[in-house]
């Protein structure tokens, strides 16, 4: 496939996906997977972790001012399940991660999308994308080392992705 710069429209991109703990507490880790995977996107990277404070405050560190910041990492670092940290590969993944995952408050979301179809509060609302292509390479940055995210290719690529 032609390769298209990342973050421009249809370019291959990489995202950081997470299933957070209640998505992980609640069995969606497969389901989340299977979506995707069956939209032919590529999974270059996946690890369990239970982030400490300091990976969720700066994963988290334009919320800080809000009244939830301090929930919301307690939520994340519990331990109580870990985080199911993915990198998914393929053209415009950042954005149509973000269609697939569905709005941020689950009663925005539309049926059909992961919050959607499984979550009702905003609070546990079971799994993160990346929302740019700039949050995405510092995201992916903090929960992946280099050699946890792997180049590698579709057999049949040519199958999923055309050159035009
Ligand atoms: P996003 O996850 O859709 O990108 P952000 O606005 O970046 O949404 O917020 C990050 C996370 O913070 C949300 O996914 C959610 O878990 C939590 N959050 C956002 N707003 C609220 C709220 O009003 N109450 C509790 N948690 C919230
Ligand atoms: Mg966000």
């Amino acid at each position: 496939p032609v390769k298209t710069a990342a973050g421009t429209k249809g370019g291959i991109e990489r995202t950081f996906i997470a299933i957070k703990p209640d998505g992980v507490q609640r069995g969606l880790v497969a389901e989340v997977i299977n979506r995707f995977e069956r939209k032919g996107y590529k999974l270059v990277g996946i690890k369990a972790i239970v982030p400490s404070k300091e990976l969720a405050e700066e994963h988290y560190g334009d919320l800080k001012a809000r009244p939830f910041y301090k929930g919301l990492v307690n939520y994340m670092t519990s331990g109580r399940a870990p985080v199911i940290a993915m990198v998914w590969e393929g053209p415009d993944v950042i954005r149509q991660g973000r269609r697939i995952i569905g709005a941020t408050n689950p009663l925005d979301a539309e049926p059909g999308s992961i919050r959607g179809d499984y979550t009702i509060s905003v609070g546990r609302n079971a799994i993160h994308g990346s929302d740019s292509f700039e949050s995405a390479t510092i995201e992916i940055g903090l929960w992946f080392k280099p050699t946890e995210v792997f180049d590698w290719k579709f057999t049949h690529e040519e199958w999923i992705i055309s050159a035009n």
